[in-house]
């Protein structure tokens, strides 16, 4: 509900900024009209009274409606839609959905806002779009040349970053399931194609080792959920670095906030971490050597009844992981010890407790879970009696708890080993963040509030990068109306109470709603303290560390020793904020570029283009925002050589002579008789639809020029 009222503040917030004032609308107008089943419906004014207009709409139905809420339809809409949305003639809700749509249904899943590109997942393989020659075409290619793709925002970040000698970054977001970690991969593909180098060693380059790090990554991190069947459960920062001639020279990845509690939990028809299900499926050497079997002898994978996938082979997968494993430099020593500790969690899991009969505490329930404890006890290599020690005289230690600790350094290891630098040299980075977008759910807990902070920052973040753009280039903007949210991150960040975006449902205890740039959330609060505890109990980090592989007690480094005598706390919120703030200031240190990805249905198939879904998804990830700020301000800008290099043709003369940059761009504008543009210190800064008006000009003269060569090569013929 929420979001259709959020939907109305954009509205309204777009109809100042509006090309075409609804007052445009009479009699025998072809409109927009609101319509709760398809979002927008066309149709024709029939009669308008005051605030009433009455729509005789293509469904056959009569609508009456405000006038406020009626748009107009551009009646000269090209049928397979425009591939950047500035260029629309009229930039309105409506108008941008009906483009997206009939792009859509023609698989040009790419489309550009101004600078961003919005990404429709397809839900099938496209690969005529990936290959190699398509690489090659868009190498050094200008944006806007060549349809939309994630290949010409990473050329364009790779080539900025050489002109500008500054990082850059990829901000991927969008909801689970809407590609982001597929518009990742084609990202990271382009960038080790660019910026890969020939080497005749015979070892394997970085730029290999990146790409495939994604499968190692996501056999440990990533899961089949009810939104996603290959869900990362942990958003990635991928930092490719480059020498100064724009040769990689290393990459790192960062990771954040993995879902820890899927080890122990989970719930139908989800499934734990692909990894779990890939070493049950192993070959019947390896299945013997770690002692594991059918999954559904495994209470961490039984409690929910999907073990396969129709889309996922995982015996497959398991060579596959182990493949990318020898690639990325992990060896075989490594890739047992790894596989022992994923092993060995299954056997943990299936130790059940009962009341000790002499003692207070707990001890193992019978000869199975004794059984079950030893297997752990070996795949792990430290001492049984200890391990059974550490777990069964703490009362407080639940199945598991100490459990969810082993795969997140696992995970953290294998990026970290992985992916070391291996050149000092490096000048630059791109960085690519494929992060988990903002989520309202019907019940939103700690992690939705993690998750949908650092939307909020990231939001910020772009708003602030876009004035920071205007001032640089000492743009008047003070007509622009930035929604700051800056109140909000105050709101989370230092007070709680008596603030306009926090709110207290009445009928609840223990819920409370806050008011987010995307919408308002309410989150249930009973497991948040729960969840925000990142307990190791010192015995089992010391068990471990004593373990006789060097793998398993290297992800358990001895603790120091005034927090070895009680539980050492942390709590993931700070680790979290920390982790956050870190990535922010890298990001403030780069230029950003955006991809926001959508997903089209929740069926997850081909062809169904869901209106309400999907408008929903545009306000949430900030496109309508995108939109209406790109209305009221300029979203297209080039820098002056840029810009002359392409318009020149509009007015040969500036290019006679000596000439000066700024002089010959405003000529070129002038010239063009458009209005409302701006000249800054080293780019003009064009309105909404100005850059089209500009390129149709040039087209026709081109187009001219061309007929005038046809006719002279067919006269000389
Ligand atoms: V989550 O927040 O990690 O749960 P993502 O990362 O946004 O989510 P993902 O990239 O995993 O979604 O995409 C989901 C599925 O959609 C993939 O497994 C593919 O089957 C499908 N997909 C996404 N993008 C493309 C594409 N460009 N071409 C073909 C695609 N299929
Ligand atoms: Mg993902």
């Amino acid at each position: 509900m929420h979001l259709v009222q959020l939907g109305k503040r954009y509205r309204e917030e777009t109809r100042s900024v509006e090309v075409v004032a609804p007052s445009n609308i009479i009699a025998g107008s072809i409109v927009w009209v609101e319509d709760p089943e398809v979002a927008w419906i066309d149709g024709e004014v029939k009669e308008i009274k005051g605030e009433k207009i009455t729509v005789k709409c293509t469904s056959g139905k009569l609508v009456v409606s405000k006038t406020s809420n009626v748009y107009p339809k551009d009646p000269e809409f090209p049928p397979s839609g425009v591939d950047d949305m500035t260029k629309l003639a009229y930039l309105h809700e409506p108008g941008v959905l009906q483009n997206l749509r009939c792009r859509f249904d023609i698989n040009e899943i790419y489309t550009y806002t101004g600078g961003i590109l919005i990404a429709i997942n397809p839900f099938q393989r496209l690969p005529h779009l990936y290959e190699n020659r398509v690489m090659e075409k868009y190498k050094g290619a200008n944006v806007g040349e060549l349809s939309p793709h994630p290949f010409a925002i990473a050329d364009s970040a790779y080539r900025q970053m050489l002109k500008e000698q500054i990082s850059q970054a990829i901000l991927v977001s969008g909801e689970s399931g809407a590609g982001k970690t597929e518009s990742t991969k084609m990202l990271m593909q382009y960038l080790a194609f660019m910026g890969g180098r020939n080497n005749n060693t015979g070892e394997r380059s970085v730029e290999q080792k990146v790409l495939e790090s994604n499968p190692v990554l996501e056999a440990f991190g990533n899961a089949k959920t009810v939104r996603n069947n290959n869900s990362s459960r942990f958003g990635k920062f991928v930092e490719i670095q480059f020498d100064g001639r724009g040769r990689i020279s290393g990459a790192a990845i960062r990771t954040y906030l993995l879902e820890r509690s899927r080890v122990c939990q989970v719930s139908d028809p989800e499934r734990n971490y692909h990894c779990f299900y890939m070493l049950c499926a192993a070959p019947p050497e390896d299945v013997e050597k770690f002692k594991v079997g059918n999954p559904r002898t495994f209470h961490y994978l039984n409690q929910s009844n999907c073990f396969e996938l129709d889309v996922l082979d995982d015996s497959k997968e398991y060579l596959e992981t182990k493949r990318a494993m020898d690639i990325v430099g992990i060896n075989q020593a490594e890739q047992e010890a790894i596989f022992r500790v994923v092993a060995a969690i299954l056997h943990l899991g299936n130790v059940e407790f009962v009341k000790g009969k002499k003692t207070d505490g707990a001890e193992p329930k019978d000869d199975k879970s004794r059984l079950h404890l030893k297997t752990a006890a070996d795949l792990f290599m430290c001492d049984e009696k200890s391990l059974e020690d550490s777990l069964c005289k703490r009362v407080i230690v639940t199945r598991g708890d100490r459990i969810t600790k082993s795969l997140d350094p696992a995970t953290a290891a294998i990026s970290r080993d992985a992916l070391a630098k291996i050149d000092p040299e490096s000048k630059f980075l791109i960085g690519v963040l494929d992060i988990y977008g903002f989520e309202s759910f019907k019940t939103n807990s700690f992690e939705q509030f993690c998750i949908n902070l650092t939307n909020e920052k990231l939001q910020q973040h772009f708003n602030q990068m876009e004035q920071e753009e205007y001032k640089k280039e000492q743009i008047d903007w003070s007509y622009i109306e930035f929604v700051d949210n800056q109140d909000i991150l105050d709101l989370v960040e230092k007070t709680f109470k008596d603030h306009k975006r926090f709110v207290k449902p009445k009928l609840s205890r223990t819920d409370f709603t806050i008011c987010h740039y995307a919408g308002d959330v309410t989150y249930q609060t009973e497991l948040f303290l729960e969840k925000n505890k990142d307990l190791v109990v010192p015995e089992h980090q010391a068990l471990l560390n004593a373990s006789k592989c060097s793998f398993v007690s290297s992800l358990f480094p001895p603790l120091p020793e005034e927090t070895s005598k009680s539980s050492k706390f942390s709590s993931i919120a700070t680790g979290f904020k920390q982790q956050l703030q870190s990535l922010l200031e890298t990001l403030n240190a780069t230029e950003p570029h955006y991809v926001r990805c959508i997903k089209p249905n929740n069926a997850l198939k081909p062809g169904i283009f869901e209106n309400n879904n999907i408008l929903q998804q545009l306000r949430c990830g900030g496109v309508m925002e995108a939109i209406r700020i790109s209305t009221a301000g300029f979203p297209s800008r080039k820098m002056f050589r840029e810009f002359i290099n392409r318009f020149s043709i509009l007015a040969p003369e500036v290019l006679n002579g000596s000439y000066n940059d700024v002089a010959a761009s405003k000529r070129i504008l002038e010239k063009s008789n458009l209005s409302g543009y701006q000249v800054g210190k080293t780019k003009v800064f064009l309105r909404a639809g100005q850059m089209a008006e500009l390129d149709a000009r040039r087209g026709a003269i081109l187009g001219v020029s061309a007929i005038v060569i046809q006719r002279k090569v067919r006269a000389y013929l």
